[in-house]
């Protein structure tokens, strides 16, 4: 079965996590330059604002990029339209099933990637005409599925026959060599790439995970049905204090949205929602892209015939 190198035509097996507000045209081309997949993402951005993005990438990089979906985005039949009409080369999807749009997705030659929590959704999209799935583990940043990263995707990747991407928990090379020895043929990486230069976030977000320690997040909304790993911080607090109460899980999504753009656009380190994922404790210090990810790879090459990663 191909790696997903060879599947979307990019040098290393890797692909940028989605992560709304964050993930622009900078950072997606950046990544690409790099030799792995970047993405932009749909955060809860109109198809207007993301037009522009898409169109500022083609001029930053020559390479193939895609564009993440947010399935809970209110312009999502939008969106899912205007991405056929820019060619966008791949479209990953989150936080929902894709399958009313596969369709088109396909006949207009896109390659479709959705993210599942389970081994039910990975059927199902790989059944809908998906050409890879993302197993995404618990230890994620952001919205968040129930299964670690280590018990999904060897279990997602012995009932699909299309690559599996790992996704939660990856930050240096170990973990690339350990997803490919789950049966993974590609990683998705999202955290570790905050703290780069290319990375157009607050410099207080970056500190917040450079200073992170392993146990310094915290899953806030698993009680209302939308699990959101962030950094351990007031807001975070006070957002588990209110999921106890009679909160609407709309008022909820509000929040943390809104808290999200504070944390990325205003570095509040107070009211900001600073989504990361559990390897936040392996973020040291700031690096450029291409060195995180050439890092991930150089000493997988080693073990490349026991595994037959590259
Ligand atoms: O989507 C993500 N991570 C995200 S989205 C996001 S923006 C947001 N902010 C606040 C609240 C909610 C969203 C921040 N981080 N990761 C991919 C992911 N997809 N994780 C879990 C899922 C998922 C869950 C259920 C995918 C499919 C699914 O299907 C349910 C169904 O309908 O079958």
């Amino acid at each position: 079965m191909k790696n997903i190198a060879e599947l979307f035509g990019i040098k290393y097996p890797i692909i940028q996590g989605g992560m709304a507000n964050v993930a622009n045209h900078l950072l997606a081309s950046a990544v690409s330059n790099a030799g792995g997949l970047g993405l932009i993402a749909s955060g809860g951005d109109n198809a207007e604002i993301i037009r522009e993005k898409i169109r500022l990438c083609k001029g930053l990089t020559d390479k193939p990029f895609g564009v993440n979906i947010m399935l809970m985005n209110p312009h999502v039949d939008a969106i899912a339209q205007m991405v056929i009409e820019e060619k966008v080369d791949v479209v990953t999807t989150g936080a929902g099933n894709p399958g009313k749009y596969m369709e088109a997705w396909k006949n207009a030659g896109i390659k479709v990637v959705p993210v599942v929590p389970s081994v039910a959704l990975a059927q199902r999209m790989e059944r809908a005409g998906a050409d890879a799935v993302i197993a995404e583990g618990t230890e994620s940043g952001g919205h968040i599925g129930e299964l670690t990263t280590m018990a999904l995707v060897p279990q997602v990747a012995d009932h699909v026959s299309i690559p599996v991407i790992a996704a939660g928990g990856i930050a240096d090379y170990r973990q690339v060599l350990a997803a490919f020895a789950l049966g993974a043929k590609g990683v998705q990486v999202g955290t570790v790439l905050l703290a780069t230069f290319e990375c157009p976030i607050h410099q207080n977000y970056k500190d917040m995970v450079i200073k992170a320690r392993d146990i310094d997040t915290i899953v806030t909304g698993r009680q209302t049905g939308a699990p959101v790993r962030v950094l351990k911080n007031p807001m975070a607090r006070e957002y588990m204090a209110l999921t106890k109460q009679n909160v609407s899980l709309e008022e909820l999504e509000k929040l943390t949205l809104g808290s999200l753009r504070r944390a990325v656009f205003d570095g509040d380190i107070e009211r900001g929602s600073f989504m990361a994922g559990q390897v936040s404790g392996m973020v040291h210090e700031m690096r450029s892209v291409k060195d995180v990810i050439e890092s991930l790879f150089e000493p997988v090459a080693d073990y490349k015939d026991q595994l037959k990663v590259l």
